[in-house]
């Protein structure tokens, strides 16, 4: 990529794609584009096509994408697996058409089996059974990345594809039903907090391990990745640790100074027990994660005060 190259990021303005763009812009890229889900709708083939007729992109950042966490997955299966094998196809479809000389698909840690060996390895993918509550994202991510494969394989098209773990950071959906866990409590505790309330209940049992990176740590191994690496097989893009969920209140619950009891509800779904990623193959070719959690932790609170 050169500092003039035309750079499309596909959803800018989500959690992913901001960051993206904040590290494009950083390292000097001065043609990027972006469209609003109002301006562009993904899911409709001919006004992606349209845009890509005009615009000629070079570079495409594939990060829009129909999101949320364990409960808005499980609540609507149809819409997102639908919806996100409809975007992905339109805009990989269009990048292979308008000539487009590399496109990054963004996947998720979710891919991979519910009950794979950890760390999880890009080998493991497809060796085993989903987690039911977000296997019809997982289903379509699976299908992006094939589709990516296979237009290399079949037309030379240079697409890659990154599996980034859970994220936080700046800019993150803070709904408390559908956002993922991060802002989810971020808001569930800062209302405790507010209302002085002695217990809050969060979700589940507490004890399901996730591994977090700060979208600023994504940003920075994506445009890495753009500008270095061109192979068939997908990447893991992870920090190398987890913690419980139930840690991850606590950490929480001391950024924002909330005193009371913790409680949890096993009513509601862990999800997968475990998905720790093995980035080894990204650490390998350089990229480290440099964001501290608790820190990071803390600057995303900042910012749902911000927005508040
Ligand atoms: O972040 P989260 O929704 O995603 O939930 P997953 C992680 C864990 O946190 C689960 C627990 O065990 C939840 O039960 N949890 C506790 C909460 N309190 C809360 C809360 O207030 N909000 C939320 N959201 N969780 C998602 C997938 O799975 O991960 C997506 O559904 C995607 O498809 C994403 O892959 C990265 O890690 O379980």
């Amino acid at each position: 990529m050169l500092p003039h190259s035309k750079i499309y990021v596909a959803g800018h303005n989500g959690l992913a794609g901001s960051a993206i763009w904040r590290e494009l812009q950083r390292q000097g890229f001065t043609h990027l584009l972006g469209r609003r889900s109002s301006e562009l709708d993904l899911a409709q083939t001919e006004a992606v096509d349209r845009f890509f007729e005009t615009e000629r992109p070079e570079y495409v950042f594939l990060a829009a994408a129909k999101v949320g966490g364990i409960k808005a997955n499980n609540d609507f299966p149809g819409d997102f697996l639908f919806r996100n094998l409809a975007i992905q196809n339109n805009v990989i479809d269009a990048a292979r058409r308008f000539g487009v000389r590399k496109l990054l698909f963004l996947g998720s840690s979710c891919i991979y089996p519910k009950l794979a060996p950890q760390p999880l390895k890009e080998e493991y993918l497809l060796t085993g059974p989903l987690e039911p509550t977000n296997e019809w994202y997982a289903i379509a991510k699976i299908a992006g990345i094939k589709l990516c494969q296979a237009y290399r394989r079949q037309h030379g098209c240079d697409f890659i594809s990154a599996m980034p773990t859970n994220l936080y950071g700046p800019g993150d959906n803070y709904d408390t039903d559908g956002s993922h866990v991060v802002p989810g409590l971020i808001r569930r505790l800062h209302e405790a907090k507010v209302a002085d309330a002695p217990v809050v209940t969060c979700w589940g049992t507490g004890t399901p391990l996730r591994e977090f990176l700060h979208s600023d740590d994504l940003g920075r191994a994506l445009v890495f990745l753009m500008r270095n690496y061109s192979e068939e097989q997908f990447i893991n893009v992870g920090s190398g640790t987890d913690l419980p969920i139930r840690e991850l209140a606590e950490t929480v619950a001391r950024v924002i100074g909330y005193h009371g009891e913790i409680r949890w509800d096993p009513t509601k779904p862990d999800g997968t027990p475990r998905k720790l990623m093995d980035s080894s193959r990204l650490r390998a070719l350089g990229w480290r994660p440099e964001v501290p959690f608790e820190e990071g932790i803390a600057g995303a609170y900042q910012d749902f005060l911000a927005r508040l």
